[in-house]
């Protein structure tokens, strides 16, 4: 499998900053003040003409996200004395015993500040998805998942699994890969999440991807699987050593409704907090082991399963018009 003719390899500093430099800002897609992240849209201008996103003729869709990146305790602790006597005020207030201000701390601790993540070409899916929308309570029966989200899962175009594939093949990311068990069957790469820039363990975001391709979602998981799961879980706990994250500072889960139909777990420190763990989204890896060996061997298969959808997800399109009768309009 070759891989996407516009894929940015990890670390190619100069194809990042020519994407950047080619960036033209359209629309604020939405933004989280408690993450400290701005997720916008835009167009880039070619050479790559390949997708037909764009609005504008010989530019095409991108979809950049700019999030602040945290403090790390480890690092205010080994360096620069001077931290804060370098710090530059641009307004401060002082009321008895309590003062604050707004400023810049000149160290280059934090340098850098600022992670950013770019899809281009970026699909409609894509924007749909960083794009601020309505919440959308789903509750999936069985017979619901057969008629609704299965036929949605088969017709997700190949392509969107792609930077698995080239995970999984070792064409991109390979001098990240944390650990790796390389039997088809229960064997898995665990390497950092995207989101996570591989420094601050506070936050650690890792995630397994299985090698088999069978398993598109939590809904596929059966006794057979046992083996699978608990391979995952037993050596997260090994690659979340190399980051000097121990096992009970460790949370697994898997979405469901993922955005990527092939299987893979969340592996993050306890102590991160974010949107993909909310109710509705996030099965704890403990308790998916759980229901399948002490409850039902098909327990994924007679659950019903609740779930959110953003208003602007395709699936959500299909739920409503489902619900109300009506033929899907896209
Ligand atoms: P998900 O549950 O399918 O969807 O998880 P979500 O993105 O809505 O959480 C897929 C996970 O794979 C997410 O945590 C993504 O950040 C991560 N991810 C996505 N891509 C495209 C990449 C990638 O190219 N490399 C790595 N390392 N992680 C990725």
């Amino acid at each position: 499998m070759s891989p996407a003719p516009t894929q940015v390899a990890a670390g190619n500093k100069e194809v990042i900053s020519g994407l950047l430099r080619r960036f033209r800002l359209e629309e604020v897609l939405n933004e989280d003040t408690n993450s400290k992240t701005i997720w916008l849209l835009g167009a880039i201008a070619g050479p790559d003409k390949l997708a037909n996103a764009g609005s504008i003729p010989g530019e095409t869709a991108a979809v950049v996200t700019l999030e602040r990146l945290a403090f790390s305790s480890q690092d205010i602790r080994s360096t620069d004395p001077m931290l804060l006597s370098s710090a530059v005020l641009n307004s401060g207030e002082h009321n008895d015993i309590y003062s604050w201000a707004t400023g810049t701390l000149h160290s280059s601790i934090f340098k850098p500040d600022t992670r950013v993540a770019i899809i281009y070409p970026a699909t409609q899916k894509h924007i749909d998805k960083y794009r601020r929308q309505q919440c959308k309570w789903v509750s999936e029966t069985p017979e619901k998942y057969a008629t609704i989200t299965r036929p949605f899962i088969d017709a997700q175009p190949a392509s969107r699994l792609q930077w698995v594939y080239n995970i999984l093949s070792k064409q991109v990311e390979s001098e990240r890969i944390v650990f790796e068990d390389a039997d088809p069957e229960n064997g898995f790469i665990i390497l950092p999440d995207l989101k996570w820039d591989a420094t601050n363990p506070d936050n650690m975001y890792l995630v397994a991807i299985v090698h088999r391709r069978d398993i598109k979602s939590l809904r596929d998981l059966t006794a057979k699987h046992l083996p699978l799961l608990k391979n995952i879980r037993d050596n997260s706990i090994v690659a979340a050593q190399a980051y000097g994250v121990s096992a009970e500072q460790l949370r697994l889960y898997i979405h469901y409704q993922p955005s990527y139909y092939h299987f893979h777990v969340h592996i993050t420190n306890v102590n991160f907090e974010g949107k993909g763990m909310l109710a509705g989204r996030a099965h704890l890896l403990d308790t998916v082991v759980d229901n399948i060996e002490c409850i039902a061997p098909d327990y994924y298969q007679r659950a019903s399963i609740p779930f959110t959808l953003g208003s602007g997800d395709i699936l959500w399109k299909h739920w409503h018009a489902q619900s109300q009768s009506l033929p899907l309009s896209e």
